[in-house]
């Protein structure tokens, strides 16, 4: 698991360079950016419950078969099993946040995930609308509790929704 700065100087190391102006520049960009970071972990923390249970609502509003008969979250276990699935997103999403780097995610959450979801018939595109729902939410939370530029957010749910919906297997 690695995060901004470990990634920064894994890749440094590795040519034998010191710390240029590109790594200087996106090393600030990191410690610039930090206390919106930690704000997002904190602003999840305090809501998690309420934004995942949120996104679900809106997300079975849009998509209502989702939770008819036949319906891949229909039955109390899928039903269930979706809701941890979106918890498990957002929790990840909130370490990758402060980390500035995906590598948690593609390590822990979407290491073989398309080959169990094909597998189990859990459908791509909503569990992606599942994803973004709660980007919005938690930008929509951050900004309402002062923080101005929200766009630290983006990044790890913009790869979760990449990796999830990329076709090839
Ligand atoms: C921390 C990393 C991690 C992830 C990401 C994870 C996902 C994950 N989701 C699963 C199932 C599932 N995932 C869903 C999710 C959904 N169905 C829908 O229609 C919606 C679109 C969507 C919710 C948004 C459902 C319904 C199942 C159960 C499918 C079944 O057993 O038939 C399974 C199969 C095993 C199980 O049921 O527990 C895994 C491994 N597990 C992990 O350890």
């Amino acid at each position: 698991m690695r995060d901004a700065v470990t990634n920064l100087i894994k890749t440094y190391d590795i040519t034998g360079r010191y710390l240029d102006r590109n790594a200087i520049d996106s090393l600030k960009s990191y410690f610039d950016t930090g206390t919106a970071r930690i704000a997002a972990a904190g602003v999840i923390n305090a809501n998690a419950a309420l934004i995942v249970k949120k996104a679900a609502s809106q997300l079975f509003e849009e998509l209502p078969e989702l939770i008819r008969a036949g319906g891949n979250a229909y039955t109390t276990r899928r039903y269930a099993a979706c809701l941890r699935d979106m918890d498990y997103y957002l929790r990840y999403a909130s370490y990758a946040i402060v980390a500035g780097d995906t590598n948690v995610l593609d390590e822990r959450v979407l290491q073989g995930l398309r080959e169990t979801y094909n597998s189990l018939g859990v459908p791509i595109a909503p569990t992606v609308r599942g994803v973004q729902i709660m980007k919005d939410l938690v930008k929509d939370l951050l900004a309402t509790s002062g923080v101005a530029d929200t766009s630290c957010v983006d990044a790890p749910f913009d790869h979760m929704t990449r990796e999830i919906s990329e076709r090839d297997i």
